[in-house]
């Protein structure tokens, strides 16, 4: 029996940075900023500050989804920010995310600029400013803004929970592990019952809540994320997988979900986004290749 096993916990807790784990150089228990750093701001009139994780991912698709609409003030600079290195700790992200976590975006359309942070809250500030993918009243607007908080609610038993203990965790501890496998799966089937019934998760079209969703149970699904997909037996959820593939295949998800990038092939990563013409023929040839084998999601 190893010593996490039989681990009783003080009086009171404190700070063991030796504690171990994938995240232990970044993860801290105060918030506020560690260092001065300005963020830097573009032409555009939305300025993100992200990284390609499925979170941040969620905010490029859906910028590069109005673009395609055609809504121009939607242009943005995305703008990296390395978690790994300590740049959500400095004041200028530290002033447009209190929470020190990617995405934040600041809007600067108008005459004083807008933080806005949260992907769901980010997502909702955009749908409503360019009146798309958010159905406006009506059943349709409650089941829609359902689901995008069911992800907000969800991926952290996901990423947090099952994703930490499978891949990241020091130690491999059965019990913790059993219990977020059991709650991923679960989480799975009610995504695949409702994709069984219905096209997109709020009904027939295409909303925001398959741009939250798709970047964490869509990667779930195509055995990207964790090198769990054999064992969550993701195949399973066949739904989810029609789902995951066919929104994948979407110009504007494929390339929002190479933006902010710094894992992965090389040739599917834009580290920064400040014009469309910054992806480029070399990487558009990797995402047609991509989209004809079908490996549509996250990453
Ligand atoms: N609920 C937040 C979650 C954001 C989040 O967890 N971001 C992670 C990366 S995916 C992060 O910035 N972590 C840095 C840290 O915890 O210090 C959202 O949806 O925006």
């Amino acid at each position: 029996m190893s010593s996490q096993d039989d681990y009783t916990p003080p009086k009171v807790w404190t700070w063991n940075k030796a504690s171990g784990g994938r995240f232990a150089n970044i993860n801290r228990p105060i918030a506020g900023p560690t260092h001065d750093k300005d963020l830097p701001v573009g032409r555009h009139p939305m300025q993100l500050y992200s990284l390609g994780t499925p979170n941040g991912q969620k905010v490029t698709i859906m910028l590069e989804e109005l673009l395609a609409l055609g809504h121009a003030g939607a242009e943005y600079d995305a703008w990296l920010i390395r978690i790994n290195e300590g740049d959500q700790f400095g004041s200028g992200f530290v002033a447009a995310n209190p929470n020190s976590k990617i995405p934040a975006l600041v809007d600067r359309s108008g005459e004083t600029p807008v933080r806005v942070f949260e992907s769901g809250a980010i997502l909702m500030h955009l749908a409503e400013k360019f009146d798309a993918f958010l159905p406006k009243a009506g059943p349709a607007r409650a089941e829609c803004l359902s689901w995008l908080f069911w992800q907000m609610g969800s991926a952290p038993y996901l990423g947090g929970g099952f994703g930490h203990f499978y891949a990241y965790a020091p130690h491999k501890i059965e019990y913790a592990i059993d219990r977020f496998a059991m709650e991923t799966k679960r989480q799975l089937d009610v995504l695949d019952r409702r994709l069984a019934e219905s096209e997109f998760l709020g009904g027939a079209d295409y909303t925001v809540a398959d741009i939250a969703v798709w970047p964490w149970y869509g990667g779930l699904v195509k055995g990207l994320l964790y090198g769990s997909g054999e064992f969550l037996a993701v195949h399973e959820y066949k739904n989810v997988v029609r789902w995951a593939d066919q929104i994948g295949a979407r110009p504007a998800v494929r390339r929002g979900r190479i933006v902010n990038r710094v894992m992965g092939d090389p040739a599917a990563q834009l580290r920064e986004r400040h014009e469309a013409s910054d992806f480029d023929t070399k990487t558009q040839d990797k995402l047609d290749a991509q989209a004809a084998g079908a490996s549509g999601a996250a990453g």
